[in-house]
């Protein structure tokens, strides 16, 4: 496909998802005009998605600092003296306490981030439970817990975890600037398990770190080639952490932070593209650019995993002046269950009229009424049986 496809060519049907990207076209869409590459953009996102509708996650540290690991952006490792006060693994009830608020503020996805380079198996039970509360609640979920083998992902996949977030942050090439305890390999190896284990990948990467374009082309190589494209994409502003090795690098230009993000919108096509973390740093108007851009997912909530995110008071405003509704998972699962009971209830009277339901029944069960199903009035899931 010619970076330079034209807005008519971009109808769902014909914007092919591909795995093949080759450098040089994704250095062609960034080479673009702005205003070229955000009409692709733009023309690629309404193609796939509602394009004023924004999934809302958000995110809470189960467990901060004291990470092994020594990932140069983060306020989190152990490895540098960042101030930040840690926690220890927060307690489910807790965890359960703050899914339940944020579902209230208008979140359908929650977020759990722990600071480990692994989870320890002592800790697992724990967390599943997180797991299965947290979505008892109605919410999706979606942990990033560092590296993860295959019995840790299925572990998690059948307690229930919908997401798994696990980023690879930047390009091969520049990797080994930013992170030096776990290679690239590492991360690809946890992305299969996750991805065999049956759960929906959340990856991303880190702009503004220093990189140079390349990197950013490179990271979204990576992104867009991989077997599936992760079902959410997080593009991450470097948040400035005092006391990193990144504390003082240049900021990246924010025409440059919009161009990846309308890039990573052209290579993954069905995939949410998430504005991350930065936002509380960028303006209204670059983020409403990256809206216009593709963007279609943010997190929402006053904290990150440790540092601030914009109020919500202020993104209920930037969406009312955009004209931005939050996607609202719960009912769009309504609909479907809604759907479904409808069908149920048609077949039934089908049976009834022909008179073949009640007497089956009759005979297996004593003539007892068939059950009738029942929504949640909150999750809008089929939530009891009623006779
Ligand atoms: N410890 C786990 C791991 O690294 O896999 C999970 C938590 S970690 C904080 C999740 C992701 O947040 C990182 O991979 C990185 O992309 C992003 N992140 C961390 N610190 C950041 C910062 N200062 N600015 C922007 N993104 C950051
Ligand atoms: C992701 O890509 N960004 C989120 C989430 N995945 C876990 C984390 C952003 C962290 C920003 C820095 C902080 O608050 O510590
Ligand atoms: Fe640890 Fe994750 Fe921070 Fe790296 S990004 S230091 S693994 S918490």
């Amino acid at each position: 496909m010619p970076a330079t496809a034209s807005p008519a060519q971009s109808s769902a049907s014909d914007v092919a998802v591909r795995h093949d990207w080759k450098r040089s076209e994704i250095d062609a869409l960034f080479a673009l005009p702005f205003n070229d590459l955000l009409f692709q953009a733009a023309s690629v996102h309404r193609a796939h998605f509602d394009p004023n509708a924004v999934q809302v996650s958000t995110l809470l540290s189960i467990k901060t600092g004291a990470c092994p690991e020594d990932c140069k952006y983060c306020s989190q490792s152990g490895h540098y003296n960042t101030e930040l006060e840690k926690e220890k693994l927060l307690e489910v009830a807790r965890v359960v306490e703050e899914a339940q608020a944020a579902r209230d503020k208008g979140a359908s996805r929650f977020c759990m981030g722990a600071a480990w380079r692994s989870p320890r198996d002592k800790d697992m039970p724990y967390v599943l439970d997180m797991v299965r509360q947290v979505k008892s609640l109605g919410l999706e979920t979606c942990m990033t817990l560092g590296m993860l083998d295959q019995g840790q992902a299925e572990a998690l996949a059948d307690a229930g975890l919908d997401y798994y977030n696990h980023n690879l942050d930047t390009s091969p090439e520049y990797y080994g600037q930013v992170i030096t305890t776990r290679t690239y390999n590492d991360r690809l190896s946890t992305l299969a398990n996750v991805r065999d284990a049956g759960m929906k990948v959340c990856c991303g990467g880190i702009v503004g770190m220093g990189e140079q374009r390349d990197d950013r082309v490179g990271l979204l190589q990576q992104l867009a080639n991989l077997p599936h494209h992760p079902e959410s994409v997080p593009i991450n502003m470097l948040v400035k952490i005092e006391g990193t090795p990144l504390a003082d690098v240049d900021d990246l230009d924010p025409f440059e932070f919009v161009r990846t993000v309308a890039v990573a919108r052209i290579l993954m096509p069905e995939s949410y593209v998430r504005l991350s973390a930065g936002r509380q740093e960028m303006n209204d108007e670059a983020q409403a650019l990256c809206f216009l851009a593709g963007a279609n997912s943010i997190f929402y909530g006053e904290r990150l995993l440790t540092t601030d995110n914009p109020e919500a008071s202020h993104d209920k405003q930037l969406f009312n002046r955009l004209g931005i509704h939050p996607l609202d998972l719960r009912h769009e699962a309504s609909d479907e269950a809604h759907e479904e009971v409808i069908k149920a209830q048609v077949a039934e009277q089908q049976a009834e009229d022909a008179g073949l339901f009640y007497n089956a029944m009759a005979q297996s069960e004593g003539g007892k009424r068939p059950a009738k199903h029942v929504l949640d009035k909150d999750t809008g899931r089929p939530a009891a049986t009623e006779h």
